[in-house]
């Protein structure tokens, strides 16, 4: 049985050999990809963003724990992507100009990939001309990551670089909301990475 509680302190901590050690064992009991990451290692980090609010966690602890949650994850997107399929579109994704925060756009991004979409990821810090290299690489849908209330308002110019070019734009993050994607005019909005695969699924429909 997965100790959710140790999953999720381990990554608190910045315990990558120990998140390493839980996510193999519980990979090789077949345990539910989607518990480790709504039990264990999502959580993890909401947490160690409000010790950060309090002022009871710094940058550097927020790094180490980013570290073990991306060691982790990477164990598990071959589970999550793994099957023999066929391309059903691409999908450009990027965390916008400014930002760094890269955790919660690879996990969209690899579920868009465990959907049969291909991804192009372009990485963060992402300008509008980042995002036209994905769509001239043949991506149809640009898919935006936001984690700072200073670098949301960039998804505005793309939305606008993209309007009338036949190329849906969708957004995401935490400070982002389906009133901002409505202010903005982008053509989605999800809250979660699940959420993306269904919008994606939608607007490729
Ligand atoms: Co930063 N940081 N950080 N940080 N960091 C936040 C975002 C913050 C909320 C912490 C806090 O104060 N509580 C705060 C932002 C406050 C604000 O804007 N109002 C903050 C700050 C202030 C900063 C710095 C400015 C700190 C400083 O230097 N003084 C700095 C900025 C650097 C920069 O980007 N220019 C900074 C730096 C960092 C680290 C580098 C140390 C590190 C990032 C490492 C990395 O990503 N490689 C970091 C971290 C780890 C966080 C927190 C703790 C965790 C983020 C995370 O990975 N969450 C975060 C606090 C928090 O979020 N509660 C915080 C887990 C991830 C799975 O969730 O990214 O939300 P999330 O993704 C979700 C959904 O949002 C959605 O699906 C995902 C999965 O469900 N989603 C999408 C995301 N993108 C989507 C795209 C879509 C759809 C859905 O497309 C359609």
């Amino acid at each position: 049985m997965v100790d959710f509680d140790a999953l999720k302190a381990a990554v608190i901590k910045g315990k990558r050999d120990d998140v390493v050690a839980i996510v193999n064992a519980a990979i090789a009991e077949k345990a539910d990809v989607n518990e480790l990451l709504d039990k264990g290692m999502i959580p993890a980090m909401r947490e160690i963003g409000d010790k950060f609010s309090r002022n009871e966690a710094y940058v550097p602890e927020l790094l180490i724990a980013a570290r073990a949650m991306q060691s982790g994850l990477a164990l598990l997107e071959p589970l999550i992507t793994a099957s023999g399929r066929k391309s059903k579109g691409k999908v450009a994704i990027g965390t916008v100009k400014g930002d760094l925060h890269d955790i919660g756009k690879n996990l969209v991004a690899i579920m868009i990939k465990g959907a049969g979409y291909d991804v192009v990821d372009l990485g963060v810090n992402c300008d509008v001309a980042k995002f036209e290299e994905g769509v001239a690489q043949g991506a149809t849908i640009v898919a935006c990551s936001s984690l700072l209330t200073t670098t949301m308002t960039y998804m505005k110019d793309v939305v606008a670089a993209f309007k009338g070019k036949g190329v849906k734009v969708i957004i995401g993050g935490a400070p982002i909301t389906q009133a901002y994607c409505d202010e903005i005019g982008a053509d989605g909005y999800s809250e979660d990475a699940n959420g993306a695969v269904k919008l994606v699924d939608q607007l490729l429909a």
